[in-house]
């Protein structure tokens, strides 16, 4: 009997010790975001255009969002967002002028108080160091392509020796291998510069992309015509607002030969710039590639139209864009592998994204700032196996809003309760069915470079209402299903004034949810009207 019931409990125990659920392991989180990376220029998105094989690897192991945006299209603001998980007139960045105020709360500096291990590799752009983080080596503001200096935290300033891209994925596989704490999980900030203006491929690309032939998108010749004021006043314009030295690579000699005047008193000024940097090998593979181009150029250039010459400035510009890219999708894939082969891919979350979208030509533009799709949308791919079905496609709104709350939800932290986006969670599980409905955004550097309007606006699946003010006082509305290129302001059509009144409704709803205001518009122009008045816009 004794025996028996030795037996029994030994039976059981060993049950229960063998059934008790497993604790799951926090998740690693492997943040990629490039700067200015348009989803036409990602191949799981658009194969028109390039290749990237390895930033599409996210997509076939995890979920491709065709409807991902941001809440104010440029760069230290959206960091900003991504960070704080608030919008920029609460997080207080709306521009890239004002630097980041650090009192604000970030997702990293959480997660390091509750035991992860942090880094931050590449471009912030925030004017002052992260906070939370354990290790970082960054660009100072925008930084450079060739030969860039980096802010470390335990050397200060540094200048490193080759392409802005390799050093980065270099600097985040070293830490991987060197400096990890293995007891801890992990937060990894990879961040790229590339393929931010003037898109400067490394060396190894550049005849490669200098060879190819890119189609041309259906609006390259827009004429603004059904759009107000907005649309027509921006400084965007490949042929009228890019650099010829410092955007096209055409050399200030041959500028001056040819009789071309510079777009901006920093046209030649940026070309000589970037050569300035390049060491000896560097310039002699880079004349050796435009220099060519250029010879080509010079014999073209008396008998070119207009046409021609726009043609030619979009051939160029994606040459380089692309070219940039091409560098970021062999780092990603640098980093995939090196997950891999460690054993750390069961357990990590790898998200794939940028600061904003990109015009490559639309409307005949370059950069970003306005809240139509080109620059409002922006990539984003996202794998963690075991959670989100491999290739699943969502098409849900979700927004750079919501980064915050969902890495603290995977690691199982409670958000601060002021923070304003939604858990991305139940949509990697497939279950986010009720997800938002609408989203706000809000853009405020005006007057500065390209001359986008402030303007702030709500976006629905169906619609966009837009008011630009400040020097201008103008609404637009679109109808995203039947003017997919919104061409066409239907705000004063009476077929839309039902729904005009219903979004005008919604804006206003949202504007009072996310604590956005008059009060505060007005606030955020008197502060820039001062810095304008101090000469440093
Ligand atoms: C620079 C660029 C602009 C770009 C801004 C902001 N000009 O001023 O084209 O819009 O940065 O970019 S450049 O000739 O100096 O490259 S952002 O990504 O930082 O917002
Ligand atoms: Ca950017």
């Amino acid at each position: 009997k004794i025996l028996l019931s030795l037996l029994l409990i030994s039976v059981v125990s060993v049950g229960f010790f063998a059934f008790k659920p497993k604790k799951q392991k926090r998740p690693n989180i492997v943040f990629i975001m490039s700067d200015d990376h348009a989803y036409q220029a990602i191949s799981a998105y658009d194969k028109r255009l390039t290749q990237t094989p390895n930033i599409d690897r996210i997509a076939n192991d995890g979920m491709l969002f065709s409807n991902a945006c941001v809440t104010n299209s440029i760069c230290a603001p959206s960091r900003a967002v991504i960070l704080t998980g608030k919008h920029s007139h609460l997080n207080g960045k709306i521009d890239n002028y004002f630097p980041f105020d650090t009192t604000n709360i970030t997702f990293p500096q959480i997660l390091q108080q509750n035991g992860y291990q942090t880094a931050m590799f590449g471009k912030l752009h925030f004017g002052n160091n992260p906070k939370g983080f354990d290790e970082f080596q960054i660009l100072p503001d925008q930084g450079d392509y060739y030969n860039p200096d980096f802010i470390t935290k335990k050397e200060g300033k540094k200048k490193m020796t080759g392409y802005v891209t390799d050093l980065i994925t270099n600097l985040t596989l070293n830490w991987l291998k060197n400096e990890r704490d293995e007891k801890k999980p992990f937060f990894l900030a990879y961040l790229h510069k590339a393929p931010h203006r003037e898109w400067l491929p490394a060396e190894r690309h550049f005849k490669e992309f200098l060879k190819k032939k890119f189609p041309e998108p259906s609006t390259l010749f827009d004429n603004y015509e059904g759009r107000g004021r907005a649309s027509k006043e921006q400084e965007m314009n490949l042929l009228t607002h890019m650099n010829w030295a410092g955007d096209s690579k055409i050399t200030p000699e041959n500028m001056d030969k040819l009789g071309i005047k510079e777009s901006h008193a920093y046209d030649k000024r940026n070309y000589n710039a970037t050569v300035g940097r390049m060491n000896p090998l560097q310039r002699k593979a880079w004349d050796d590639a435009y220099g060519k181009m250029n010879e080509e150029f010079i014999k073209k250039f008396p008998t070119m139209t207009e046409k021609e010459k726009m043609q030619w400035r979009y051939q160029r510009y994606m040459q380089d864009y692309l070219g940039s890219i091409a560098s970021v999708d062999e780092g990603v894939g640098e980093v995939l592998d090196f997950l891999k082969k460690n054993n750390l891919e069961e357990n990590t979350i790898v998200v794939y994204t940028s600061d904003q979208g990109f015009y490559l030509g639309e409307h005949g533009w370059f950069d970003k700032r306005f809240i139509f799709d080109e620059s409002f949308k922006t990539p984003l791919l996202v794998k963690w196996p075991g959670v989100i079905k491999a290739g699943s496609k969502n098409t849900q709104m979700v927004q750079n809003l919501d980064f915050a709350q969902t890495f603290l939800e995977a690691a199982g932290i409670k958000s601060p309760s002021d923070m304003q986006g939604e858990s991305l969670i139940p949509i990697f599980k497939g279950q986010g069915k009720n997800f938002r409905d609408a989203a706000y955004y809000h853009y405020y550097e005006y007057p500065s470079v390209h001359m986008v309007k402030r303007h702030y606006g709500i976006v629905t699946e169906k619609y966009k209402l837009v008011h630009f003010y400040y020097d201008i006082d103008e609404w637009e509305l679109y109808d995203r299903v039947n003017d997919k290129s919104e061409m066409k302001n239907v705000y004063n059509d009476p077929k839309y004034a039902k729904v005009k009144a219903e979004l005008h409704k919604k804006l206003a709803a949202l504007r009072v949810k996310y604590k956005d205001s008059e009060t505060l518009d007005k606030m955020y122009i008197a502060k820039y009207d001062e810095l304008i008045k101090k000469g440093k816009i």
